[in-house]
């Protein structure tokens, strides 16, 4: 029932109304930013580096605490490409010969996660030990 507003064909003002929601749009998602900065700030996350040379992961494992996300920075020293992956942990990225990654890694319960290079299976695998 649109009653109050009879239509004006002639006069179809469209207002500011669009670009107020816009505005407000905006806003809800700066305070939704705000809002999630103490929960990062609460969970810092541990880095670990790992390198890859000669087809083995140096460190092979690593320890870290669990519950608390894991930023891995790995290296890959070897010429050829690698796959790092791991799927426990849930990530596979591909790493040229001489590159480097960053690959964040969500909190974990206690216990031994893998991870291996899928090119070379047999041969490059790895662990971080989540304790
Ligand atoms: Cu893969």
């Amino acid at each position: 029932m649109n009653i109050a507003f009879p239509a004006s064909p002639g006069r179809q003002t469209q207002g500011p109304k669009p670009m107020i929601r816009l505005a407000l749009a905006a806003l809800a998602g700066a305070f939704i930013g705000l809002a999630a900065v103490p929960a990062l700030a609460q969970s810092k996350a541990t880095e670990v580096s790992i390198t890859v040379k000669a087809n083995k992961f140096e460190p092979a494992e690593t320890e870290v605490p669990a519950n608390v996300p894991v930023i891995i920075r790995i290296k890959n020293l070897d010429p050829k490409p690698m796959e790092f992956e791991s799927k426990e942990l849930r990530f596979e990225k591909i790493i040229p010969g001489g590159g480097e990654a960053t690959i964040n890694v969500r909190a974990q319960k206690p216990g031994r996660y893998e991870f291996f290079d899928e090119f070379r299976e047999e041969t490059t695998r790895g662990a971080l030990i989540f304790k």
